[in-house]
């Protein structure tokens, strides 16, 4: 299962920096079959620091974090959904992510171009966002259509055509698809997927001024805003661990801006993170918050989702509380779950399976 974050913006505001640097991050690439899907698309683990703990107490040789996909975008421009630029295409590939990182150029450089002349954040940011409403409202009108030429019987048609209509009043007030209060027809709707429902946060692409920043977050139609100084970050990623955690300090910050990116991206993507841990790993597995046993061991292998037995289970804090899996035995928090158990943040799990 991987779950993708597209970085998504305005030609030369850092996308592809930012990108690199991302994947640069990603340490153990070799754990990950196609690390580098292609230029464009990377894995890259999610930073989690409970399985360190893990780690030691099981002794691992190896340490697996969770990784989801990013994906770098190339630049959209005011008129995309009508073609512009590179247009349509780019929007189908917002289409593939699961959330969006709208990348908003702060910095200024004269010596790096920018489209409409200068950076203006809040107006690069509706500019992209207009982009992707313009073309949800394009995809919401045919499916508004098609339904309503269609001979087949429909569930509550009259209703979920008023709901959709109300959808495109919304969107055509330039208010994104996220905003609006799904009925339960209107959420049922598998095929009809919109770009600007999926879930985004900003990724501010700094300098040393980071005065028009707090303007920016002020406005509260953004919500997430994730600070990062690409160019600081290049400096960063070049030093050694040690230097970095030294460089860190020095700034006051506890982790680097590109953790935070991860995330986010992550935390938006809704789901959660169970453990397996031994002697041979420790690793981190990301599953559907509505995931059950059966279905987070499915994640792991296949054939062990078929041969389910039980999920022996013990809770992350009792886990480090007690020393490990026989310590937790002694004091009664080990547990044998069935199928339909549903896997709780932080499980750290042994699935039993027989094939
Ligand atoms: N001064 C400065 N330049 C930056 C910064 N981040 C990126 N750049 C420069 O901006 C230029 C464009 O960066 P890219 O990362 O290619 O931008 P992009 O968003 O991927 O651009 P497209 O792929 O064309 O949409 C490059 O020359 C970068 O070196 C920054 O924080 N400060
Ligand atoms: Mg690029």
């Amino acid at each position: 299962m991987s779950f993708k974050c597209g970085l998504v913006g305005m030609p030369n505001v850092g996308k592809s920096s930012i990108f690199n640097l991302l994947t640069k991050q990603s340490i153990s690439a070799e754990n990950y079959p196609f690390c580098t899907i292609d230029p464009n698309n990377a894995f890259v683990e999610v930073p989690d620091a409970r399985l360190k703990e893990l780690a030691e107490i099981n002794k691992s040789k190896k340490v697996v974090n969770a990784a989801i996909e990013f994906v770098d975008i190339a630049g959209l421009i005011k008129g995309a959904s009508e073609g512009e630029g590179l247009g349509n295409e780019f929007l189908s590939h917002i289409m593939k992510t699961d959330v969006i990182a709208h990348v908003v150029r702060f910095f200024q450089d004269d010596d790096v171009i920018h489209v409409n002349g200068s950076p203006d954040p809040l107006s690069d940011f509706r500019d992209i966002n207009l982009e992707l409403i313009l073309s949800d409202i394009t995809l919401t009108q045919k499916y508004l259509n098609n339904l309503k030429k269609s001979k087949r019987p429909i569930k509550n048609k009259n209703e979920l055509i008023n709901d959709i209509e109300q959808l495109l009043e919304h969107l055509s007030n330039e208010k994104p698809a996220r905003e609006f209060s799904y009925t339960e027809n209107l959420s049922g709707l598998t095929d009809l997927k919109l770009l600007t429902n999926k879930p985004m946060f900003v990724i501010a692409n700094i300098d040393e001024n980071i005065k028009d920043i707090e303007n920016f977050t002020a406005d509260n139609e953004v919500e997430m805003v994730v600070p990062i100084n690409a160019l600081i970050e290049q400096e960063i990623a070049s030093l050694s661990t040690e230097e970095q955690q030294i460089f860190l300090q020095d700034l006051g910050m506890s982790e680097t801006a590109l953790e935070r990116i991860i995330k986010t991206g992550y935390d938006l993507l809704d789901l959660k993170t169970f453990f397996t841990s031994g002697e041979k790993e420790s690793r981190a597995w990301a599953a559907k918050k509505t995931y059950n046993a059966s279905e987070c061991s499915g994640i792991i292998h296949s054939d062990i989702e078929k041969g389910f037995i039980r999920a022996e289970t013990i809770s992350y804090d009792e886990y480090i509380k007690f020393g490990g899996e026989q310590g937790s035995k002694n004091n009664g928090v080990w547990r044998q779950e069935g199928k339909d158990y549903l896997v709780q943040e932080g499980d750290v799990i042994y699935f039993r399976f027989n094939i």
